[in-house]
């Protein structure tokens, strides 16, 4: 039995882990510890919760004594940290909360874990760790800034963050080289490209086009909707994560990415369409329609102001998963796409639940003056 901390289980890609690792070993024990912030939502991992194999722990990644205590309590071998603050739009609007979590919770967690899992010295003076150990960081593809119309991320792109989100993860990348440098701490970094998938939070995207259709609502669309991600199905980004846990090098930096890369209005209209299609086709989903099935059109896309410092390009070249980790996508965006949707219209009872609380009048404030 190996015993994982991941932290910031109970949002988008920290549940979907949890549900996959659950799903695919029987010898691992999960230990969740997510502050349940707006975006986290205990309902989610709700039953795969069992005290035994998967435990759930409320708590803040920057309190040193609570994490102290989970490390006091169980032999954990692998921790993955999943919690961070996420959305950028956020971050220009409250930068302090983004370096607070992703730079000071990150570090926080790789110093309990020095003082737990370091054995002794080697004769430079070096700790030598306990064997099986790995800490691991969910970093992401915004460190290396924007790119022009060609080109593509590798792992030794200069690090270039734009926006306050994107330069708290790149922070937190450097604490971590540093502990590796200096400790050899026994750290992985994934630099992943923008995910979908279910149980995304929608204020992202993709989840939030899906809201907005079915309720009727105008579409945002930041500048001339010209800017491009690289889209990765969430499942993907999950087995990349256990291949660099399991089989990675410590020391060493992945890129994690889709070969997917759509403007953001390509997804809008894919998005628009497709809602379409399945409501004609499948009648039964019209029940979550909240409007007419002929407002379901591209007159709800409206172009606003853009996102302040708005990276142009994202893409990622994952040659070193694929020859190193013999890893590469599994899921093409067509299918990736049409499962997500279906995903959200069968599962609206969750968007509600999560939408709840503050939520409207955040995004009413976020969206009237765009
Ligand atoms: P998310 O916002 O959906 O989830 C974040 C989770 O972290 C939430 O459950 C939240 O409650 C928890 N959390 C926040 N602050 C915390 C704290 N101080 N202590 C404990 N828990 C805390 O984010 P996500 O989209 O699932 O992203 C997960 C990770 O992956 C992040 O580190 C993000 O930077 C990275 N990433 C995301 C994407 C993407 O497309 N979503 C791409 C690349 C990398
Ligand atoms: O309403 C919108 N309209 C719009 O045009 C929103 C929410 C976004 N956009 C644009 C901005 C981006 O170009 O769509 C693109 C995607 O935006 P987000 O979903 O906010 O994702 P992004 O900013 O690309 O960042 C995501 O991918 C990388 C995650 O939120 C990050 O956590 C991850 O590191």
């Amino acid at each position: 039995m190996k015993t994982y901390i991941i932290t910031g289980g109970a949002g988008f890609i920290g549940a979907n882990f949890v549900k996959y690792m659950l799903a695919t070993y029987h010898d691992v024990q999960l230990i969740v510890l997510d502050a349940l912030t707006y975006a986290g939502n205990l309902g989610t991992i709700a039953k795969d919760v069992d005290g035994k194999r998967c435990i759930f722990v409320k708590g803040d990644i920057c309190d040193s004594s609570l994490v102290t205590g989970l490390f006091e309590k169980y032999p954990v071998e692998v921790v993955v940290n999943f919690a961070a603050e996420s959305h950028v739009d956020r971050s220009i609007e409250n930068p302090r909360l983004f370096l607070e979590t992703n730079i000071l919770g990150t570090q926080n967690l790789m110093e309990v874990a020095r003082k737990f899992w370091a054995v002794g010295k080697d004769d430079k003076g070096y700790p030598s760790w306990k064997k099986g150990v790995r800490f691991h960081q969910v970093s992401t593809d915004e460190v290396y800034g924007s790119l022009g119309a060609t080109g593509y991320f590798t792992e030794t792109t200069p690090l270039d963050p734009h926006s306050p989100y994107s330069a708290s993860k790149t922070s937190a990348d450097l604490i971590i080289k540093a502990y590796m440098e200096t400790y050899k701490f026994p750290a992985t970094i994934t630099r992943c490209s923008n995910n979908y998938g279910p149980y995304h939070f929608p204020e992202k995207l993709i989840p939030l086009i899906i809201k907005n259709i079915l309720e009727g609502k105008k579409l945002p669309v930041y500048g001339d909707g010209k800017n491009v991600r690289d889209w990765l199905y969430v499942e993907d980004h999950c087995k990349a994560i256990d291949q660099v846990v399991r089989f990675g090098r410590a020391g060493e930096i992945y890129n994690v990415g889709g070969h997917n890369e759509k403007q953001n209005i390509e997804i809008v209209k894919l998005t628009i369409d497709t809602i379409r299609h399945l409501m004609e086709t499948e009648p039964a989903y019209r029940k979550v329609l909240k409007t007419d099935l002929s407002n379901v059109s591209y007159d709800l896309i409206t172009y606003v102001t853009d996102r302040l410092g708005h990276d142009q390009r994202y893409a990622i070249d994952p040659t070193k998963m694929k020859n190193e980790l013999n890893w590469a996508p599994e899921t093409s965006f067509e299918t990736g796409i049409i499962r997500t949707i279906r995903w959200y219209l069968e599962n609206q009872a969750w968007v509600d639940e999560v939408t709840s609380g503050d939520y409207q009048k955040y995004y009413e404030k976020m969206y009237s003056n765009r």
